[in-house]
């Protein structure tokens, strides 16, 4: 069986996660935060999630662990068509690239108390509409991002678009998926069971 490591409080540890909920395969989950004592434990970067195999194997960074994944057990998450697959890729990498990572620069601010720079935030969200009109232009969300068919980009769209959403809410910055047809998309997900398990799992772990 695999072992996810990491919390469900991270947005990569979710995006393994929800592959592996809507592959349906079992994993145990063990709580494990971002730490630096490699090669003792955790990651060579000190990050979560990893991912132990049955074979006692550990793969780490998210989008190797779910490459892995989609491709051992055939998953249709990454279709077989190598352009429709490519096209999944390039829009999971819009939003890892242009969204989630210049968001990460405000994620201190928004969750652990730091003090709010406001030029910061702002730098920041017009960064974040540069990058979101570019994935704007690429998708359909018709009812999924690309396709008729949830992938692997929906499950990645979820976990940063929400984390994102979230900490612009927490910030008092606008809602940049509001007017958008992303909005509709995310209501039309969240009536996935994995994604309603993925999110009571995270409400739990954020009581605890
Ligand atoms: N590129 C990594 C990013 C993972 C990541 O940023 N994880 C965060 C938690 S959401 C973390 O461990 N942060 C601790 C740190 O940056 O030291 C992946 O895709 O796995």
């Amino acid at each position: 069986m695999y072992v996810l490591y990491g919390t469900p409080l991270s947005n990569y540890y979710n995006k393994v996660k929800l592959c592996l909920l809507e592959m349906g395969l079992p994993f145990q989950e063990q709580l494990e935060f971002p730490k630096r004592n490699w090669p003792q434990g955790g990651s060579p970067s000190g990050k979560i999630p990893y991912l132990q195999c049955e074979d006692n194997t550990f793969l780490f960074e998210s989008q190797a662990i779910v490459e892995y994944l989609c491709a051992k057990h055939q998953s249709s998450l990454l279709p077989s068509d190598l352009v429709q697959a490519a096209q999944i890729r390039e829009v999971l990498f819009y939003i890892e690239l242009y969204l989630e990572a210049p968001m990460k620069t405000l994620y201190p601010m928004a969750y652990w108390g730091k003090p709010i720079d406001s030029e910061l935030c702002l730098s920041v969200l017009d960064q974040v509409k540069q990058g979101l009109a570019v994935i704007l232009s690429r998708v359909r969300c018709q009812p999924y991002l690309l396709n008729t068919e949830f992938s692997l980009v929906d499950v990645v769209a979820w976990v940063h678009f929400k984390t994102i959403q979230h900490a612009l809410k927490v910030l008092g910055l606008e809602d940049i998926f509001m007017d958008t047809p992303i909005s509709s998309y995310l209501a039309f997900c969240a009536q996935r069971p994995t994604i309603q398990r993925l999110e009571a799992d995270k409400r739990l772990a954020a009581r605890a």
